[in-house]
């Protein structure tokens, strides 16, 4: 078996198109959308030469393989390297990175720790949050949108959610950078996010300690699972470790990401202000428009068929999830950012067994903030440029310079 990255290389089966483009390449990663329309025009089923795997940008095909789990796994990793291939970075997540049975069993236990019942009641302390924040940037002339609002609102509600005991802003951040960056190939961004793994690896796992919880937070409901003998002790300190990884870094790139949105449309910035009852959709548009995740990787685990093509067991295929949310096949105008679009069926939480156990305390998060914004902000104004911020699998602004005008 040839190796490359940690995976298998093979030929491509006849009638895929190669394209020697690198989806990892900074000016991709920085401004995809070229590589997203290329890559839907190309076909259903584009063979990447240079990582020797498969993508798909299409809406049909990237739903097609996220809804089957039999065929497509994620238990040899939903990043690039296939983990039968390759050592993984740290221990897999026991709920991202497994297939049923597995997965139904700790799948249930996330389930209900983020169940709507579970989290109600954190709606309170979120508005408490989003409008001390939100009041702190009107004062100010101008303000850094990702640090002063983007990170400082999760990082102030989701550790306390969770009941940790021990939060550090910059280690939780740095964290889900490693997570995702982790997903791509071994190219700069996978590199320096990891040389920071010796000062936070080790934090993370202590952090996700019965003790180092509260008695009454979402933690403590994965704990509370492990007495009842539903998962180990230890299997209750891997998912407590999961909303670490996958709870912080998503939600701080939404908050961003939502506000670019409006600040780049203002003619939507004013329906909202006209009805705050679309923040949700809003929410939602954003979502599809900006995919904060804009890959995931599954796994062929048997000779198969996409699209008519040849799939043969062991093919990794990069389904980026981005694109769909813009394939003109499937939305009216998809380059139009529309709060009242409402677009049922976007990938941007995926689909199938694996889609986003934490949506719904991801929306209650963004609709929070962006109820308070129009409550409070008649207008929302660049006072300098966005700049992305490159990362193997998110799509987050790196700095925003904002101004908001008091209503
Ligand atoms: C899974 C995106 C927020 C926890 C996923 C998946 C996507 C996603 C695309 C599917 C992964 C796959 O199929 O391989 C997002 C986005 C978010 C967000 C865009 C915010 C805007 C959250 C939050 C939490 C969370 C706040 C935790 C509180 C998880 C977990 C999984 C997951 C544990 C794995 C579920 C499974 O494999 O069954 N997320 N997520 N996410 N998400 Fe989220
Ligand atoms: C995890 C996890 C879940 C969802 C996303 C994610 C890649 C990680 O369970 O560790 O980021």
């Amino acid at each position: 078996m040839n190796m490359i990255e940690g995976h298998m290389t093979f030929e491509p089966s006849s009638g895929i198109p190669v394209w020697d483009v690198d989806p990892y390449a900074e000016d991709v990663l920085l401004d995809p959308a070229a590589y997203f329309a290329e890559l839907r025009a190309r076909g259903p089923l584009v063979y990447i030469s240079k990582w020797s795997v498969l993508a798909t940008g299409r809406y049909e095909e990237t739903r097609e393989i996220f809804s089957d789990h039999t065929r497509f796994v994620s238990s040899r990793g939903v990043g690039l390297n296939d983990f039968k291939c390759g050592k993984p970075w740290r221990p897999p997540s026991i709920i991202l990175e497994v297939d049923p049975p597995d997965h139904t069993k700790t799948r249930k236990v996330m389930a209900r720790a983020l169940s709507p019942k579970a989290i109600a009641g954190l709606k309170d302390e979120f508005r408490q949050n989003a409008e001390m924040i939100i009041d702190g940037l009107i004062e100010r002339d101008s303000f850094e949108a990702v640090a002063d609002l983007a990170e400082a609102f999760p990082v102030a509600v989701f550790p306390k959610a969770v009941g940790m005991l021990d939060s550090d802003r910059r280690k939780l951040v740095d964290y889900g950078a490693m997570v995702f960056n982790a997903l791509g190939p071994d190219n700069k961004f996978r590199r320096n996010a990891m040389a920071m793994a010796p000062d936070i690896v080790p934090w993370i796992s202590a952090a996700c300690a019965r003790d180092r919880l509260t008695k009454n937070g979402l933690g403590a409901l994965i704990y509370s699972a492990a007495d009842d003998g539903e998962v180990t002790e230890d299997e209750a300190a891997m998912l407590v470790r999961s909303f670490l990884s996958a709870g912080v870094d998503t939600t701080v790139t939404g908050i961003g990401n939502a506000l670019w949105c409006l600040a780049s449309n203002l003619d939507e910035y004013e329906k909202l202000k006209a009805d705050h009852s679309l923040a949700r959709a809003c929410f939602e548009e954003v979502l599809r428009f900006t995919s904060p995740v804009h890959t995931f990787a599954r796994t062929a685990n048997q000779d198969t068929e996409v699209a008519g093509h040849f799939v043969g067991e062991g093919t990794k295929i990069l389904c980026v999830l981005a694109s769909a949310n813009l394939d003109p096949q499937k939305w009216g105008d998809p380059e139009v950012f529309r709060i009242d679009r409402k677009p049922v069926g976007h990938m941007a939480f995926g689909a199938g067994i694996h889609g986003c156990v934490g949506q719904n305390l991801a929306r209650l998060e963004l609709e929070t903030v962006l109820t308070v914004l129009v409550e409070k902000v008649a207008r929302v104004e660049f006072a300098g440029e966005a700049v992305w911020r490159p990362n193997n699998a998110i799509h987050a602004l790196d700095r925003m310079p904002l101004r908001f005008i008091a209503r």
